[in-house]
């Protein structure tokens, strides 16, 4: 298959374009390079050495023999560059990873709202647009997040996507429908996802797209069977408070001493996936398309749910670190309770990786023996949901 990988630079997609190569099929991969930019604007770097993208692909070729090829547009801009590229190279599937995916980042100030905003969903709908437009049957994979449902529920399982209601029809009785599950964002980042699902919804029935959009939780890890074949297809890792994410930051906390920064009661609970579960299910994607004018395909794309407080116990009985309570500078809820539905990959044949299972000490190795590269002043979360958030008074 000719795949293409919006975002195939960053943390989920160079190791899943490595994979897509290694399983045969040809890869081409579209990024602009805003992550490592952001780098620069934040004054801090992956705390694993990654090579340029060119080195990348060059390392790649020498490993495994096999080419993946690159393009450094902006798809969120460059409108015709992206289309040019959806006729020229022909993809049979488009992978889409290329958003700013940070949380924190996109709650930094008014300028990282907007750009946030104008980043993902421009990306998100030129690519719809363009494939429109194109006149080719291209299945689109896009990178969604658990965040669109919001993480507490009824008490009953979050479903994969879609809800079953019944609404009262008043004379005709009661009438059951199934709806998008209500979005419930808790970010500016996680809002565009919603928006995303939407730009979906509305493609997949209008122009009979063929859309999978898979809702994934917190990745963890770093390395996956081909980002280790050579130190210069190492993988990036984010440690800082915008873009390092809490299990990765416990263990590399841990891992140089600097106590786990675990926000207010630390009782939120949140899904969780190892990198090497995202590029097998991102495999599981491309093979099992849905069908023309059938709706968008949701899946969950998680394996276990845990909670903040009991991730840093865990981490602190295993290494002795200490735990640092800090205030809370997100608005979310302090305490949830969150259950998963996740069948679908199980049923297309994911064999789940869990934290159990030894690469929690992987990423323990590498946090150590990159430890020099670590800033500490970039380790404290310092973008704040509100004012009353930063004044530290609600
Ligand atoms: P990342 O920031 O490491 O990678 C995103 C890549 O997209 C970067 O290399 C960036 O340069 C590129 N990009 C962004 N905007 C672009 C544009 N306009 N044109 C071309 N390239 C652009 O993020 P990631 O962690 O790899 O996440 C990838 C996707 O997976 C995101 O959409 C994210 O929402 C989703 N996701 C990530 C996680 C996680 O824990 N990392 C969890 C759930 C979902
Ligand atoms: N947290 C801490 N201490 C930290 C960092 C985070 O307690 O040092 C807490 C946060 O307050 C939050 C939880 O841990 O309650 C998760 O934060 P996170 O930064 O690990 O994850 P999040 O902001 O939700 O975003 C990440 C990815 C995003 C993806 C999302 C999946 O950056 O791209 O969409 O996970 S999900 O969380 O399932 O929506």
């Amino acid at each position: 298959m000719r795949i293409m990988v919006l975002g195939g630079d960053g943390f989920c997609g160079w190791p899943t374009a490595l994979h897509l190569s290694e399983l045969g099929h040809e890869v081409l991969i579209v990024d602009n390079l805003a992550r490592r930019k952001a780098d620069v604007e934040l004054e801090v770097q992956s705390l694993t050495p990654i090579a340029s993208l060119s080195d990348r692909v060059l390392a790649w070729k020498e490993v495994s023999g096999r080419t993946i090829e690159t393009s450094t547009i902006d798809v969120a801009e460059d409108y015709a560059g992206l289309l040019d590229l959806l006729q020229g190279w022909a993809p049979d599937t488009v992978v889409h990873f290329a958003e700013q995916r940070a949380a924190p980042y996109s709650m930094k100030s008014s300028w990282h709202k907007r750009y946030t905003v104008d980043n993902n969903l421009n990306a998100t709908h030129n690519l719809l647009a363009a494939i429109v437009e194109s006149g080719r049957d291209i299945h689109v994979v896009h990178l969604g997040t658990m965040g669109v449902y919001g993480y507490g529920t009824a008490g009953m399982k979050i479903p994969e996507g879609y809800l079953r209601v019944q609404v009262d029809a008043g004379e005709a009785g009661m009438v059951e429908q199934e709806i998008l599950y209500p979005a419930n964002p808790g970010s500016i980042y996680h809002m565009t996802k919603t928006q995303d699902a939407l730009f979906f919804f509305y493609y997949a029935k209008n122009d009979r797209l063929r859309i999978t959009d898979l809702h994934q939780g917190i990745v963890w890890g770093t390395q996956t069977k081909e980002t280790r074949r050579d130190e210069r297809l190492i993988n990036r890792f984010d440690y800082d408070g915008d873009y390092g994410t809490v299990l990765n930051r416990f263990l590399m906390q841990a891992a140089i001493g600097y106590p786990l920064t675990v926000h207010g009661t630390g009782g939120q609970t949140r899904a969780f996936i190892h990198i090497q579960d995202t590029v097998r299910c991102v495999e599981l994607a491309i093979a099992n398309p849905p069908e023309r004018g059938e709706r968008v395909k949701i899946l969950n794309q998680m394996t276990e749910t845990r909670r903040v407080r009991d991730l840093a116990q865990m981490i602190a009985d295993k290494t002795g670190a200490e735990i640092d309570r800090i205030p809370n500078p997100r608005n979310e809820a302090d305490e949830n309770d969150l259950n998963v539905e996740n069948a679908q990959f199980l049923e297309l044949g994911l064999d789940p990786v869990t934290l159990d299972e030894g690469l929690m000490e992987e990423v323990t190795e590498i946090a150590r023996r990159y430890a020099d590269r670590c800033d500490t002043r970039r380790v404290p979360c310092r973008s704040y949901w509100n004012s009353g958030r930063e004044a530290g008074t609600s």
